[in-house]
């Protein structure tokens, strides 16, 4: 059967329709009063916010500033929860990283957050842990996990910040893991736990799904 003239134009204007939604989705988002967007850090010309690319399997999560719990549990001396502010009020640091999404895309920016062995250092993590799952809610039941000897060598830091931006719901607020050498998958956003853990077997959403669960950027992307 021939494609005529009637089912060409439906296609035609659904596809353009489609497209004016997905275009119409780029919301411009309004940080806290007072932010500035960083254009430049450490001579380094950053992608602008509104550009960098963005990732989520179940859509944007909305999580509510002052009711947010971050628990930090299992082979730990003592289990933490810290707040929002509790995040903000450790040492914050600023780097500056190129976030590489496995389809290709990527962007460079400013991250400022504080570093995971500060709160490390005050859970008391178990000399046995060796793995670091990092649970979402859009993926409770383990997003993705690290290598602790990973997390301590490069000491991996959490961006509560992007070109000094507070993070939009849509880029993972409160925070993203700042997965540095790592693809994309692996720098897990709205975190409400995180676990010390001896499960080395353990593989989060994509890598189940057959992507890489070392996932270094110039390693493969798939097993
Ligand atoms: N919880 C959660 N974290 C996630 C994702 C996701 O779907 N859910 N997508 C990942 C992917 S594939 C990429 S490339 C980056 C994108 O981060 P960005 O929103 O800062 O660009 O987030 C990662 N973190
Ligand atoms: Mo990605």
């Amino acid at each position: 059967m021939s494609i005529n003239r009637d089912k060409l134009g439906l296609f035609l204007s659904f596809f353009l329709i489609g497209s004016l939604v997905l275009v119409g989705c780029g919301e411009e988002y309004v940080p806290p009063a007072g932010e500035v967007e960083a254009t430049e850090f450490q001579g380094v010309e950053l992608t602008p916010m509104r550009l960098q690319g963005n990732n989520a399997l179940a859509g944007t999560q909305s999580i509510d500033r002052e009711s947010y719990v971050l628990t930090v549990n299992g082979l730990t001396d003592n289990a933490v929860t810290l707040s929002y502010q509790d995040l903000l009020d450790l040492p914050q640091q600023s780097r500056l990283i190129t976030l590489h999404c496995v389809e290709g895309w990527e962007f460079v920016a400013k991250v400022t957050g504080p570093t995971m062995a500060s709160i490390f250092a005050l859970a008391g993590v178990k000399a046995e842990a060796d793995t670091v799952i990092f649970y979402t809610t859009d993926v409770p039941e383990g997003y993705t996990s690290l290598e602790l000897a990973y997390i301590q060598s490069q000491d991996i830091m959490l961006a509560l910040k992007i070109n000094d931006l507070t993070l939009p719901p849509s880029r993972g607020f409160p925070f993203q893991v700042v997965a540095v050498g790592k693809y994309g998958y692996k720098w897990a956003k709205w975190v409400t736990r995180i676990e010390l853990s001896t499960d080395t077997a353990f593989r989060g959403y994509w890598e189940s799904r057959g992507f890489n669960n070392n996932a270094d950027i110039t390693g493969p992307r798939f097993d």
